[in-house]
């Protein structure tokens, strides 16, 4: 488990852990790692660190948790020392942020850039994954981590004559590196999820005409989004200790934040409305946090739902056009809800008009226009926001073959199936960072990433004193744990939306619902006592080569 263990011919192509991608997760994988004395090796496809900000460059891109809150709580003297300059940070303030990490902690050095993973093979002899790369070599490692981010297979639509547009084509989530003017443009802008909100009104500023092609209407909140002084970070960087504490442990998205008492129903439709108007002015995501049941009970979540609406009519002069951005197809929450800045008054810009594109689907993409109920909208450019592969796409671009040269794929065909979205039964020592079956993407991805990335390095470091080299979940323990997901999410509004939670944006996919809503503190714990009872549900294996250590893992059920 040492380098020390490999001979020098080896040692370049031998690694303890191999770690997929070096975003928020990879990095502090690898800092992790390299401070437990483990050998290891990060791939990543893109040219520097970052992930989600490394590609998603689009205008007016930024983050919907409060900076304050999103960034890393690992390093006392990161999170005193870094200033942040907004409410919510910028892209681009995020990966100079990245790229600071990086080299106050000198990851570099072990982050091979420019590099896809493109296949691991489980060797069942030699307990080792065999991990190809772009460049063609083969690299061998004891434990894989996918640090590969729940949101970065970029989806380009299946558009009726896409290919024969003439202008350019840009995915939000894939956005080139040097700046896109749209002065003097008419640009067609196709999605209307949050990278496609916070676009919107960046792009109607800039270009000639603005065409959103909208097919389902969303939620969105002010972001209200300021300036910070130095007062507000020092606020924050004084209680440091209990906002993380508190996202950590009580937050049940990790965002620390006031936390509600009482149900919508339970005040009069007056308090309610005041409520509504004290959040809506305040911004963000915490609009969802007026009452404790907007996620449960339709009629409450109706009320929150019936408030935006009706904001939506107050600041769209055009009624028509006012009626279209009404969301109308699914509870309030139940798709990512969007925080914008100017999203709806953008419609008031005699540049900018809305195509509806439900009742009547784009019938076909020409040279240069988009064609809808046989009307060609002239366009010189396309901005497509139209989302991801989400949770589980960019695993499934790995060829990742466990024991009997069983694929993830095949195993995940119906269904990602983890226990506690960390392992997948059938693959040993394969971990994911922020999989399926876990919060996730429900909540601040920071907090999720720092959990599970310390929840590995505590695994690793007890397998290493106990001498063993395999630990894979257990069959049954996986089986409940997704019997329990699914419950938990069953039990909520969230499946009466078509999200990419659900994978209902991807035809093919099938249809569940994928992050653990039981919230981070109750998965915290139940995590910390799965590792507390000897890692109960996974197969540990002791390692051969290391006689007289433990055998197989206490707690833990025997293979299949
Ligand atoms: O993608 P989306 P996104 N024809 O999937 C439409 C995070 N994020 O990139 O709803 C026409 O939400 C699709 O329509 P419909 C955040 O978690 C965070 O915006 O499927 N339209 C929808 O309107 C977010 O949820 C931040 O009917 C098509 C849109 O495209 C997640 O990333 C910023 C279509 C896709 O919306 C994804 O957001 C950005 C087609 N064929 C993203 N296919 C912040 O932190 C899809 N659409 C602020």
């Amino acid at each position: 488990m040492s380098p020390a263990q490999s001979s020098p011919a080896e040692a370049a192509e031998t690694y303890d852990v191999v770690v997929v991608g070096a975003g928020f997760a990879g990095m502090y994988m690898l800092h992790r790692l390299r401070g437990l004395g483990f050998s290891a090796r990060v791939y990543e496809q893109g040219g520097g660190v970052g992930g989600t900000w490394y590609w998603n460059r689009y205008p007016g891109a930024r983050c919907d948790v409060e900076s304050m809150q999103y960034s890393y709580s690992f390093s006392e003297e990161l999170q005193q020392e870094w200033d942040w300059s907004e409410r919510y940070a910028p892209q681009a303030e995020i990966l100079k942020y990245a790229n600071h990490v990086a080299d106050r902690f000198d990851l570099r050095r072990d982050i091979q850039f420019d590099t896809r993973v493109e296949r691991a093979v489980f060797d069942e002899r030699g307990k080792r994954w065999s991990v190809t790369i772009s460049d063609g070599r083969t690299v061998q490692a004891q434990f894989v981590v996918l640090a590969t981010g729940c949101l970065s297979n970029a989806r380009k639509p299946d558009i009726n004559g896409l290919e024969n547009f003439k202008g350019p084509v840009y995915h939000t989530g894939n956005w080139p590196h040097e700046p896109v003017d749209f002065s003097g443009q008419r640009v067609g802008l196709i999605g209307t999820g949050s990278s496609g909100i916070q676009s919107a009104p960046i792009i109607a500023e800039q270009a000639k005409h603005l065409t959103v092609f909208q097919r389902t209407a969303n939620f969105s909140i002010p972001a209200r989004n300021a300036a910070l002084s130095a007062g507000d970070r020092d606020a924050f960087r004084k209680n440091y200790p209990e906002v993380r504490r508190f996202a950590r442990e009580v937050a049940r998205n990790g965002i620390f934040a006031e936390q509600p008492d009482r149900g919508a129903l339970d005040d009069s439709d007056d308090t309610r409305r005041g409520k509504y108007e004290k959040r809506w002015e305040h911004g963000g995501l915490t609009f969802m946090y007026a009452y404790n049941n907007l996620g449960l009970d339709r009629t409450a979540n109706d009320t929150a739902a019936d408030f935006v609406r009706g904001k939506i009519t107050e600041i769209v002069k055009d009624p028509a056009t006012a009626k279209l951005l009404q969301p109308n197809s699914h509870p309030i929450g139940t798709k990512r809800i969007c925080i914008d800045t100017d999203y709806f008054v953008t419609f008031n810009r005699p540049n900018v008009s809305l195509v509806d594109i439900k009742t009547t689907p784009i019938e076909e993409v020409t040279a240069h226009t988009v064609r809808v109920a046989g009307k060609d909208h002239e366009v010189d450019a396309l901005v497509l926001a139209t989302g991801f592969d989400a949770m589980t796409g960019s695993v499934a671009k790995i060829d990742i073959r466990g024991r009997e040269g069983w694929t993830l794929n095949q195993k995940w065909a119906e269904g990602p199936k983890t226990y506690l979205g960390l392992m997948s039964a059938g693959f040993p020592n394969l971990f994911i960072i922020t999989g399926p079956g876990s919060p996730s993407v429900l909540s601040n991805m920071i907090v999720s990433i720092e959990q599970h990335v310390d929840w590995i390095a505590d695994c690793l470091t007890n397998m290493r004193k106990r001498g063993l080299a395999t630990i894979e979940a257990g069959g049954d323990a996986e089986e409940k744990w997704v019997a329990h997901v699914n419950e938990v999410a069953q039990g909520t509004l969230y499946p009466q939306a078509n999200s990419w939670y659900m994978g209902a944006n991807i035809p093919s996919k099938p249809r569940i619902f994928m992050p653990y809503i039981g919230g981070v503190g109750t998965y915290r714990r139940i995590c910390d006592e799965v590792a507390a009872k000897g890692y109960e549900g996974f197969v540990m294996e002791a390692d051969a080569a290391a006689p007289g250590r433990d055998g197989v893992g206490q707690g833990c059920m025997t293979p299949a």
